[in-house]
């Protein structure tokens, strides 16, 4: 079983992650995992905290000669701007942000203290530990994959980017759609047998967890709703030497909560990021009297960074299902029975 932790404010000193249940003998190549965190830090509409950041990792456990010992991977990822003692405190939550309600549950009187963790800076350590399970990944073939679909309704490269370009331009933020792909999986990963076990609700806890995210589907998602069965269910054929074969994908990879062997795909909707740069109405929570939303340094739209981050949470769950499929102590171990089933099932 794979497990993770992250820790780490938006302005402390760093980002940290700590896996467990990476098994012994994969080699990490750290350049990977900073590739994947330089991919997250992309995208137009990015604000300035992008251009003071170059995130990058060091691995402070777990590893020996660049190869998994089994043991808990410590991932850290230094913050440049560390500014958290000295930043000013903040009194008008954000409609939309975790202010208000952190603030009443944790009992704070400073709202710079919910909005420190709650912050989307905390996707760094998702990022970094993604990378890690898609070295994994990589041993079985498995490759993950994302892309934009629409920005604030718009389906084009370029009426996306105007898209955002008006957004700046008024002060507001613009979300959007995104779909991750996975190809190469084995059939199997997931079961029926528990709703726990279930690969379309592990992946839709990982995907539906990152900020902002507000909607999940899986293949046709709602388009399920407006469709006769005998219209959207992928037909069932086999062919000498292929064995069994779909012509279409609607289910996107995912039938009875497991892995068919067809391709993975999945889509989730992002809001608009909760930080306008012209506020919207809230209340001073020292005097109760209505006041402007606060305003922090922030982005206006995050739908590339954020399709990013859910290839990461689904490598992670996809390497998960992996492990407790063909076990998790040693890769050549794992590998061995993932062989051996790949040759009983062909
Ligand atoms: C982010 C870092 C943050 C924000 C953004 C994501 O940095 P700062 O607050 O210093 O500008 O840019 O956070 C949010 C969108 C949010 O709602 O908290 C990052 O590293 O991705």
């Amino acid at each position: 079983m794979l497990r993770c932790l992250t820790a780490g404010e938006s302005h402390g000193r760093a980002i940290v992650a700590i896996l467990e249940g990476m098994p012994a003998g994969l080699k990490i190549d750290l350049l990977k995992v900073n590739q994947e965190l330089k991919r997250r830090q992309a995208g137009f509409g990015r604000g300035k905290r992008m251009q003071l950041e170059n995130d990058r990792a060091e691995i402070f456990s777990g590893l020996k000669n660049n190869l998994t010992l089994g043991s808990p991977l410590t991932l850290l990822i230094k913050n440049n701007d560390f500014s958290i003692e000295k930043l000013y405190k903040v009194f008008s939550p954000r409609p939309g942000h975790a202010d208000l309600a952190g603030l009443l549950k944790y009992g704070f009187t400073d709202i710079r203290e919910v909005l420190e963790r709650a912050s989307a800076r905390s996707t760094v350590a998702s990022v970094g530990i993604g990378a890690l399970c898609k070295i994994f990944l990589n041993e079985f073939n498995v490759r993950i994959s994302s892309r934009i679909l629409s920005v604030g309704g718009e389906n084009t490269p370029g009426s996306m980017r105007d898209k955002i370009s008006e957004a700046i331009r008024l002060k507001d933020t613009v979300g959007g759609i995104f779909e991750v792909r996975a190809k190469g999986l084995p059939v199997g990963l997931g079961s029926y047998v528990q709703a726990d076990k279930r690969l379309d609700g592990r992946l839709a806890q990982a995907i539906i967890s990152i900020p902002g995210i507000k909607s999940f589907e899986v293949g046709l998602g709602s388009g399920y709703a407006i469709s006769f069965g005998s219209e959207v269910h992928d037909e069932i054929y086999h062919a000498k030497g292929k064995g069994y074969l779909r012509k279409t994908n609607n289910a996107g990879g995912i039938e009875g909560g497991i892995s068919n062997g067809e391709e993975l795909v999945l889509r989730a909707c992002m809001k608009p990021i909760s930080t306008l740069m012209k506020p919207l109405d809230s209340v001073n929570i020292k005097t109760n009297k209505s006041s402007k939303a606060a305003v922090e340094r922030s982005d206006t739209c995050v739908v590339e960074a954020a399709g990013v981050v859910a290839e990461s949470a689904c490598a992670f769950v996809l390497a998960d299902a992996i492990l407790e499929k063909f076990g998790s102590d040693s890769l050549r171990e794992i590998k061995a029975n993932y062989k051996s089933y790949i040759k009983r099932i062909s």
